[in-house]
């Protein structure tokens, strides 16, 4: 038998279709046809397999008893237990006592069981690591455009002219599309704006070293050049955008003659970089964490924005100001999981949006969240405060991936209740647990996941779980009614993930995201559909793009330019910490704590068991350390011992140290964009000794 599904590691969405017999999948191959990934698929896809071994999971629940240890439990235990705990501490400190952390890693189903049970029924505060990763978009789509709306599809790298890529690693972190672009799209000129000589700006026509966070004057200074020039559609901009006007007087500060001291860029290379721009009919933006990971995160993503709405670079093939999306359904996540807004986009302050919400769950209106969730920081500050008492954390690894983690150390000591769940019981999170719940992987559940270009595709059972294993949508639906909500929740009405797909479908109806004429089964096998598609409507094309009308979601329709000065740098490199800090992705084969790469024979061959520090030969040389040796890095918020490795990817004065093997974060700063709250992980000052 034959079985398709997508991928469920990064949004670029690829989908793999496997030969299952009895249960046991023989082979796993990229879909020709697909319009995502074309036959492609990376390591971490053709090996996703792997994932479902045993070698780190349990066929049971485990609770943790008096003196520590974990003992097996059955399910129904499980749910009792939960619901007890979860209970007494609403019933002791009252709302807002408890809280869950989720991810962008579980289908959109299972997003918004979790957010109706946990935010609607218990009124819980509930944020997921989307937070970490793609707040800043989403916030500054929503202000920018008045929806989180990403416009693009694949295709708009498959046919631009020029693509600029901002804080963006895709060689690494995007893997498909990179290799597409460079196959099927050869004429294309790529240019990377990154501090770091990236694999990707290796094999760019142009690298931008922009000093770290220098990019808002990078680009608030080529605005003000493409306005002085005349290079901008002027009758788009006055038609269809808000604020030219204050945008203009204000970027006219921006002049060539600052630019090497604010952003470390001479000002003939802005020069070119704008000539370029202006010279392509189909020029493209593709930002990602460089961009959406910083204390002015909003406003760096805004200013791509407001470049292609100066140059008109929106509502046409090959072009756009397109943030790529970073997990499987991080997507599912911004819209369907109700932390940052209600179901499908909707607002927690409309009183017309909260009745079809009513109408359509069979609710009342009081149980209906009035408010965002606290973000992911706020909720682990409250942990630390012990306002926080009782903790449900689903698919995420916040002992390694949450920044300064170093204060999370001893982390079951300071709250009453956590509950963790896994597919993994070894994960540095499930081991702090006091009751740890083992759950399905991608391969064993179903549901929808929303990809990058805003395209839902199946995720499809290709085998059944080991015996004693549940899917996240069970499992959550189970907690539910052991709280005694089926009445309050109507849970009758979310028997099963297509359920739970159908209300939010229903949900959808009028917004930007609207799928009412999308159904659930007709996306098994298929090519997916990207939002919206509404009732009735035919599907024309495999790609879509937003605002070919030029209408945006706003109130009168119109752009906004949004723009701020630049924050002075937090901290700079001083006596005590002179080096900069960048983390981030470091392999292909590699995937955020490793937990669900470890597996893989190949990922174990390929790449190193340990992390290492990228540094400078200039640096390497003063500090008189040369590959292996191991060495102290520092920062004001933690240390680590680690080895070196000298590489001319960083240039002086900075250093690397990837995201994957539970190091970068004990030297990572509390620091966070204020419209976002998404964490600075890219930003910190350290020190470096030869041990
Ligand atoms: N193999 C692999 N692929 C992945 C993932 C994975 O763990 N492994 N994770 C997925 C997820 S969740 C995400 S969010 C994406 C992330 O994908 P990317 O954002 O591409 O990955 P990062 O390496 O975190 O960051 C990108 C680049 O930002 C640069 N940068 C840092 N500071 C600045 C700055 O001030 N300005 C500019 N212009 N650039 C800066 C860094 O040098 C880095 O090269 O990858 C997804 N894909
Ligand atoms: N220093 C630094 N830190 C970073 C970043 C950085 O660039 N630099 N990037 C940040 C970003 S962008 C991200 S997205 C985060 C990622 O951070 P995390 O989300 O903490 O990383 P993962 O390792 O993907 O953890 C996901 C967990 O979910 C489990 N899991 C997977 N699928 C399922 C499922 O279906 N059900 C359940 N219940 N569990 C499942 C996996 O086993 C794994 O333990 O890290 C952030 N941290
Ligand atoms: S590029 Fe992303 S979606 Fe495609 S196979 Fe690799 S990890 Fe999966
Ligand atoms: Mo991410």
């Amino acid at each position: 038998m034959s079985i398709q599904t997508t991928c469920s590691f990064c949004a670029t969405g690829c989908n793999l279709e496997f030969e299952v017999e009895n249960n046991n999948i023989l082979s796993c191959k990229p879909v020709i046809i697909h319009p995502v990934n074309k036959g492609l698929a990376c390591i971490k896809g053709r090996n996703i397999a792997y994932q479902n071994s045993m070698e780190h999971r349990i066929n049971s629940p485990l609770l943790r008893d008096e003196e520590g240890k974990m003992n097996p439990i059955s399910w129904e235990k499980a749910y009792e237990i939960i619901a007890e705990k979860f209970i007494d501490i609403n019933n002791k400190y009252g709302r807002g006592s408890l809280a869950f952390l989720s991810t962008g890693q579980i289908p959109l189903e299972e997003m918004a069981i979790l957010g109706y049970i946990g935010r609607f029924g218990l009124g819980m505060e509930g944020d997921g690591n989307t937070r970490l990763c793609m707040a800043t978009a989403a916030v500054s789509y929503n202000q920018s455009f008045g929806f989180d709306a990403p416009s693009y599809s694949w295709n708009d790298l498959m046919t631009t002219e020029l693509a600029i890529f901002i804080g963006a690693n895709p060689a690494i972190s995007h893997p498909v599309p990179w290799w597409r672009l460079r196959k099927e799209n050869k004429d294309a000129e790529i240019i990377v704006i990154d501090p770091r000589k990236t694999e990707t700006a290796k094999m760019a026509n142009m690298w931008i070293p922009v000093k770290l966070k220098g990019d808002l004057c990078l680009l608030y200074t080529l605005a003000n050049y493409l306005i002085e020039k005349n290079y901008i559609d002027i009758e788009f901009v006055r038609n269809k955008i808000e604020n030219f006007d204050e945008f203009k007087k204000f970027v006219s500060e921006y002049t060539l003659d600052k630019l090497e001291d604010s952003c470390g860029i001479k000002d003939n290379v802005l020069i070119e970089l704008a000539e370029k721009i202006h010279n392509k009919k189909k020029v493209s933006f593709w930002w990602t964490m460089g961009v959406n990971q910083s204390y002015e995160a909003t406003r760096t993503a805004e200013a791509i924005i407001n470049i292609c709405f100066l140059i008109k670079a929106i509502g046409k093939e090959g072009c756009g100001p397109n943030s790529l999306t970073g997990q499987c359904n991080a997507m599912g996540s911004r819209l369907y999981s109700a932390e940052t807004c209600l179901f499908a986009g909707r607002k927690f302050n409309s009183e017309n949006d909260r009745k079809i919400i009513r109408d359509i769950l069979e609710i009342q209106d009081e149980i209906i969240p009035t408010r965002a969730t606290l973000a992911f920081n706020e909720i682990i500050e409250k942990v630390e405060t012990k306002d926080i008492k009782g903790l449900w954390i689903i698919a995420t690894n916040p002992m390694v991936s949450y920044p300064h983690n170093t204060l999370m150390e001893n982390f079951n000591s300071k709250i009453d209740f956590l509950v963790v769940q896994d597919i993994y019981y070894d994960t540095e999170t499930a081991k702090e647990a006091d009751l740890f719940l083992p759950t399905a992987t991608s391969l064993e559940k179903e549901g929808t996941f929303i990809n990058t270009e805003r395209r839902l595709g199946a995720v499809q059972k290709v085998v059944e779980p080991p015996e004693g294993i549940k899917s996240d949508y069970e499992i959550i639906l189970e907690i539910g009614k052991a709280l005694g909500l089926n009445d309050k929740l109507k849970l009758d009405k979310w028997k099963t993930p297509k359920d739970a797909f159908n209300l939010m479908k229903a949900i959808s109806e009028g917004m930007p995201c609207d799928i009412t004429g999308v159904e659930y089964d007709n996306l098994k096998n298929s090519n997916g559909v990207q939002w919206p598609l509404r009732y009735k409507e035919n599907l024309e094309n495999d790609y879509r793009i937003l605002f070919e009308d030029y209408n945006f979601y706003t109130e009168n329709k119109k752009g906004k330019f949004i723009f701020e000065t630049p924050q002075e740098y937090p901290e700079l490199p001083n006596e005590q910490y002179p080096f900069y800090l960048i983390t981030g992705r470091g392999g292909v084969g590699l995937w955020h704590t490793l937990t669900r790469t470890r597996n893989m024979p190949i990922v174990q061959h390929t790449y190193p068991k340990e992390d290492y520090l990228l540094i400078s030969q200039q640096d390497a040389d003063n500090l008189k350390v040369k590959d292996e040796d191991l060495v102290l890095v520092s920062s004001k918020n933690g240390n680590c011992n680690i080895k070196v490795k000298v590489s001319d990817e960083v240039v002086a004065g900075q250093v690397f140290i990837s995201m994957h093997y539970n190091v970068a974060n004990r030297l990572t700063d509390s620091l966070y964009d204020p419209y976002s709250k998404e964490p600075s992980y890219k930003y910190a000052t350290v020190s470096i000794k030869k041990i």
